[in-house]
């Protein structure tokens, strides 16, 4: 009998040791003293470089984004009209010192990207027929992707390839070779460099037709024998849109595919939208409207909090997400060097990112930072 309850009483020391324990030594808590080091279990944290990072023109800068970041994406110096200008003619000045910057500070390189309608080098929108897309394809895609075979980690194989309605997208590369476009641009990439991660990435990737189009395109990659790593969902998001529930969707129905999800080319736009204004004609030049520009002297307080707030929900769910998630990009370092500042109208003073014209944080990037020293 004595000798019977011996187990129970193990068990019982067992457990009270290892809950003391636990209670002494719990889990070390995330380094919150940069965004790569506090998200260093959970994705990639990265940003778009211009030329000037590049060429580490400012060491203020440089040593900024290596503290900050641990993966990096060309924002235009790999797209085809710059890094194959002419049909004979590769220009790898600036890509092979990108990938050198990667490789120095020991960062995560994305290539961006093989594939796009646009920036696209003027003498393949002038391909007439599909035997020379084809050829035009293989080359372009073997000579880039095996030129940095082993160095670059995951590819944009092909970018923006959809419509709003989901239907693929009116380009010369549709136009001459057909639909099977995108599984012959999968397929040259994997055989140029079998180990690097290659996908498909486009924007406004929550919007349900669209999501059902990258569904169907993704399948019918996989059904053809081509390999497919992952979506990458660029993420250039409103304040309010998309919601959460419809980012969190689009990564439960892209994981489900068994692909990974990145987002690639994060930014939150505070300003006004053209396109919203009720009668807008979105040809009319907006260029100087103060209606258009509210906050050229700085962004007052209300709106620097939802930013933050917005911020914060995103990364919440990323967060929740983890496991399905690879990498969270920024596009651009900071404010100053955003594309938002341009676009839809030129000249307007935005505030996109997690850090203002000087470098400096802003109030969302302690809210992102926060949630890490709450786990
Ligand atoms: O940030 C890029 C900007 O400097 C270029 O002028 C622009 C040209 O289209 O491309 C921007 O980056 C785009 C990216 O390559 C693909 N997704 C949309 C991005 C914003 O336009």
């Amino acid at each position: 009998m004595i000798n019977s309850k011996k187990p129970y009483l193990l068990v019982a020391i067992t457990m009270f040791t290892f809950s003391s324990c636990t209670k002494i030594y719990k889990t070390p808590k995330a380094d919150t003293t940069s965004l790569k080091n506090a998200f260093k279990k959970d994705f990639y944290i990265g940003t778009a470089l211009n030329e000037n990072q590049i060429e580490e023109k400012d060491p203020m800068v440089t040593a900024f984004i290596s503290k900050e970041f641990n993966s990096i994406s060309p924002e235009n110096i790999m797209k085809s009209m710059f890094i194959h200008p002419e049909k004979d003619q590769f220009y790898y000045n600036m890509t092979d010192k990108y990938v050198a910057y990667g490789k120095k500070h020991n960062m995560f390189i994305h290539g961006h990207t093989l594939i796009w309608h646009s920036q696209l080098a003027p003498w393949m929108a002038e391909i007439k027929d599909s035997i020379a897309m084809a050829d035009m394809m293989k080359n372009h895609i073997s000579t880039i992707v095996g030129r940095y075979k082993g160095r670059i980690d995951s590819w944009d194989v092909v970018n923006e390839a959809l419509n709003e309605d989901g239907t693929l997208r009116k380009s010369v590369f549709l136009d001459t070779y057909g639909k099977d476009y995108l599984i012959n641009a999968f397929k040259l990439a994997a055989k140029a460099d079998p180990k690097a991660d290659l996908y498909y990435n486009d924007y406004n990737l929550c919007s349900p037709e669209k999501r059902k189009g990258v569904v169907n395109l993704v399948k019918n990659l996989q059904q053809n024998g081509a390999k497919i790593d992952g979506i990458g969902m660029q993420g250039h998001w409103q304040l309010t849109s998309p919601s959460i529930a419809e980012i969190e969707k689009s990564i439960l129905d892209y994981s489900a595919l068994g692909v990974k999800v990145a987002f690639t080319e994060l930014d939150i736009t505070v300003l006004p939208n053209p396109w919203d204004l009720q009668g807008a004609d979105v040809n009319q030049n907006f260029e100087g409207s103060e209606k258009m520009n509210p906050y050229p002297n700085g962004l007052p307080e209300n709106i620097q909090e939802q930013l933050a707030q917005r911020y914060e929900a995103i990364f919440k769910l990323f967060l929740k997400h983890q496991d399905k998630i690879s990498r969270v990009t920024f596009w651009g370092a900071n404010d100053s060097q955003s594309w938002l500042n341009d676009w839809p109208i030129k000249g307007r003073t935005n505030y996109p990112l997690l850090f203002d014209k000087s470098f400096k944080p802003k109030q969302a990037y302690y809210n992102v930072l926060n949630l890490k020293k709450q786990e």
